[in-house]
């Protein structure tokens, strides 16, 4: 009995995670690029939306989902990493619905593979920005499926895909150790058995990893004077900002971990809410922790979508698809599909166990 239950469990947190990504990308969208969104508007915004009678249109997804939906099926199809198939359905996504609010720059990736033929899939992105990569959050948004996917292998192996992905748009380090991160942030948080959250103990474990994958590696470029540990100093001053609990204004959540279409901007950014989310927080008026999350994550205004979808994906891994109210999922484009493949990349588990 208690095997099945924690066979459903589980699964309900495969489905919280791939909904979670969703619902953040499709409520926060409307809010992108604002300056920090009034709660008590959100408050009402939410509270709308969550009455049942209510018929609108769906609030549509945006280049978040797009890319997770092609990582997660080229992971179904495949059942392993396979970097040119993940680099086609990319392309083909893009091409097929160009206006879901892509990045500017990596579009000319996608040009570059196709005109390519994908003959060299990480060449395109290598050269972006001079050589210097993209250090855009587009690798991190959409890495969710990867921590689902790996989630009873080794670690190395899902921070090695985590980073490989999102190399095939992303050269620079901030860019693929962001897309690290939030992998890592996601498995943490699936592995961590409810109510059994030490946020500081969760903040920490991060740290230890991150500090492992920010060592400088030989192919990693490191300019002299340049900061090799961003990510490791962003968990810190989590852990500091933590310490200060409730009192922590968004001006100052923007100032430390910032709002950004950035990796290293917002990457932190999600993790922060995830946590912030799991104490009340004055003037959001929801005792739903995962509603809480991505409230907290969109009233912080900038790349709303992108970072309620990190921090979605995040603690819908935590708390699972039964505590995600429901009023609240109907309103995003392909909720199915998005349950489909949770259950999918579920069934994979038993596949993707070898390592
Ligand atoms: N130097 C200067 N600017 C940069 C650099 C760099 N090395 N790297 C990135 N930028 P992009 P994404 C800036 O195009 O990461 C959408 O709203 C530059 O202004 O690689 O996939 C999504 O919903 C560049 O245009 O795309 C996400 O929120 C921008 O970062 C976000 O955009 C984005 O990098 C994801 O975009
Ligand atoms: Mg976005």
């Amino acid at each position: 009995m208690a095997m099945v239950e924690a066979f459903e469990v589980m699964a309900g947190r495969f489905r919280g995670c791939m909904v979670g990504a969703l619902m953040g990308d499709c409520l926060g969208a409307p809010f992108e690029g604002e300056p920090r969104n009034s709660r008590s508007v959100l408050n009402s915004y939410f509270k709308r939306l969550c009455d049942p009678d209510l018929k609108v249109p769906y609030k549509q997804y945006t280049d978040d989902t797009a890319m997770t939906r092609c990582v997660a099926q080229s992971l179904i199809s495949q059942k392993s990493y396979n970097a040119t198939d993940m680099a086609k359905r990319f392309v083909k996504e893009y091409y097929a619905e160009p206006k879901r609010g892509y990045g500017a720059n990596v579009t000319d990736v996608f040009a570059a593979l196709r005109a390519s033929k994908f003959k060299d899939v990480y060449g395109p992105a290598a050269i972006q920005f001079n050589g210097r990569g993209s250090y855009g959050n587009g690798g991190a948004m959409r890495v969710a499926p990867v921590a689902l996917f790996c989630c009873a292998t080794r670690r190395q192996e899902l921070i090695d895909i985590a980073r490989d992905m999102a190399l095939i748009t992303h050269g620079n380090r901030l860019g693929y150790n962001g897309a690290v991160l939030q992998c890592l942030a996601v498995y943490e948080a699936l592995q961590t058995p409810i109510n059994t959250l030490d946020t500081v103990k969760f903040v920490e474990n991060l740290i230890t990893k991150m500090r492992e994958v920010e060592t400088p590696q030989e192919d990693d470029i490191v300019d002299e004077g340049e900061e090799p540990y961003v990510y490791v100093m962003r968990l810190e001053k989590i852990l500091e900002l933590m310490e200060h609990g409730d009192s922590v204004s968004c001006e100052r959540v923007e100032e430390e971990l910032g709002v950004y279409i950035s990796a290293h901007m917002s990457v932190p950014t999600a993790i922060y809410s995830f946590i912030r989310a799991t104490n009340p927080i004055a003037d959001i008026e929801t005792e739903n922790e995962f509603q809480r999350t991505l409230q907290f994550a969109v009233s912080l205004g900038g790349d709303t979508d992108t970072i309620a979808s990190m921090a979605g994906s995040i603690a819908g891994a935590y708390y699972g698809i039964a505590k995600i109210p429901e009023n609240l999922q109907r309103h995003c484009e392909a909720l199915s599909d998005a349950v489909q493949q949770a259950d999918d990349l579920f069934s994979l588990r038993d596949t993707n166990t070898s390592t």
